[in-house]
């Protein structure tokens, strides 16, 4: 027999003869509780596979797939047992998958889970350890989750799903800042979470920019110019605004962060955009500077500022926005739309 590294509670490999992962180690690669692993078993049916005289049972690449694929749906607010039904019926091809023993070595744990019960619907619930989202709606919930489980395709899911039910801007209001306030304000109170903030970012860009590319006949004549300021790395309500005014039938230009100040002032003498938007995050990446020299060129664009980033007075004829919906309206009333 094969030897495989079966992984220890505290994560790190040891030599087994046993085929399998264990039910620790598959908790842990999904981020949930072991117990949550037994009730699902006991309910539905989803245990491990692997039966060996006097050993105890294993769970096989095949389980864990479909173990990942009922994780995905709960999180994206199936009941678990139409989730378990739909994971159980999942088709398989076991040749297309990783050996256990890889995924035994693969450097382990998504999120070390402390989810308390043995309910499926702890998985929503973004109890034990976790992001703060007050008033946090089961989206959120799970949002925060999956990001916490370092898994970027359900946060995508996620995403796309409420931006299709809801809408781009109900979708950044009530889902998207909720999520990365609150793995902003962990990253800010514990140190903590930069792969958790990174996967979530990730995801958040992959979704609003899919949205805003979605839009194939924009209906403005005149441009749109969307910037973030000099030295300014975030991004996000960016994209936000792009796919917001998409899905007003609105095209844009997207110059990304950090666009030089001489940069943005050559762009838009260059391509006389009917309206700039200029986003800046962090206090001291913006100058307002750059908002009076827009201001002044000829013809004029409308000029509008957002974000935390701006400080001082903002210069005559620049517009100051707040949050998306305004900044969406601002630019379309711009362009006449
Ligand atoms: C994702 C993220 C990152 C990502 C950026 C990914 C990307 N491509 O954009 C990465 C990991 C790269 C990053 C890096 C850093 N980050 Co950062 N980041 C965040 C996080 C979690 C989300 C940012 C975001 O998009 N927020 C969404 C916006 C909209 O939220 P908001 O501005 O708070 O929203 C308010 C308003 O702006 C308004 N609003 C909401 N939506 C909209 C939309 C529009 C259009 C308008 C106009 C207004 C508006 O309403 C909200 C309530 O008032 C925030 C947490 C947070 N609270 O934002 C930290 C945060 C902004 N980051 C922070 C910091 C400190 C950093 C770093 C400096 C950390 C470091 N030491 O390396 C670096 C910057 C490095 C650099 N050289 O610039 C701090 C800033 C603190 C401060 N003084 O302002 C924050 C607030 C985290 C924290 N709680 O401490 N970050």
């Amino acid at each position: 027999m094969v030897s495989e590294l079966r992984p220890t509670e505290n994560g790190e490999g040891e030599r087994s003869t046993v085929p399998g992962l264990t039910v620790a180690a598959v908790a842990r690669r999904l981020g949930v509780a072991p117990a949550t692993l037994r009730t699902w078993d006991r309910r539905y049916g989803l245990g491990p596979s692997e039966h060996r005289a006097g050993a105890h049972r294993r769970y096989s690449a095949v389980d864990l797939t479909r173990l990942e694929h009922m994780r995905r749906l709960v999180l994206a607010g199936l009941p678990p047992g139409d989730a378990a039904r739909e994971a159980l019926a999942l088709d398989v091809d076991p040749s297309a998958l990783a050996s256990v023993t890889d995924l035994a070595m693969a450097s382990s744990p998504a999120v070390a889970s402390t989810e308390p019960a043995s309910d499926p619907a702890a998985l929503r619930s973004g109890g034990g350890q976790v992001i703060p989202i007050p008033g946090g709606t089961p989206a959120s919930r799970g949002l925060a989750r999956a990001a916490l489980a370092l898994d970027g395709y359900a946060c995508q899911q996620i995403i796309r799903d409420t931006m299709e039910k809801r809408g781009v801007i109900w979708s950044w209001d009530h889902l998207l800042v909720p999520v990365l306030t609150g793995v902003g304000q962990r990253w800010e109170t514990s140190g903590r979470g930069i792969d958790v903030e990174h996967i979530l970012s990730d995801s958040v860009h992959a979704a609003l920019a899919e949205r805003a590319r979605e839009l194939k006949e924009p209906q403005n004549a005149r441009l749109v110019l969307l910037a973030g300021a000099d030295e300014e790395t975030h991004f996000l309500p960016l994209w936000a605004v792009a796919a917001g005014l998409a899905e007003r039938r609105i095209g844009c230009r997207m110059l990304g962060a950090r666009v030089p100040q001489e940069t943005l002032l050559q762009s838009v003498r260059r391509t006389g955009p009917a309206a700039v938007f200029v986003w800046a995050q962090i206090p001291g990446s913006a100058q307002t500077q750059t908002l009076a020299d827009l201001t002044a060129l000829r013809p004029a664009p409308t000029v509008v500022a957002g974000g935390p980033g701006w400080s001082g007075p903002t210069p005559p004829g620049v517009g100051r926005t707040t949050d998306l919906t305004e900044t969406v309206t601002r630019l379309a009333r711009a362009l006449g739309m």
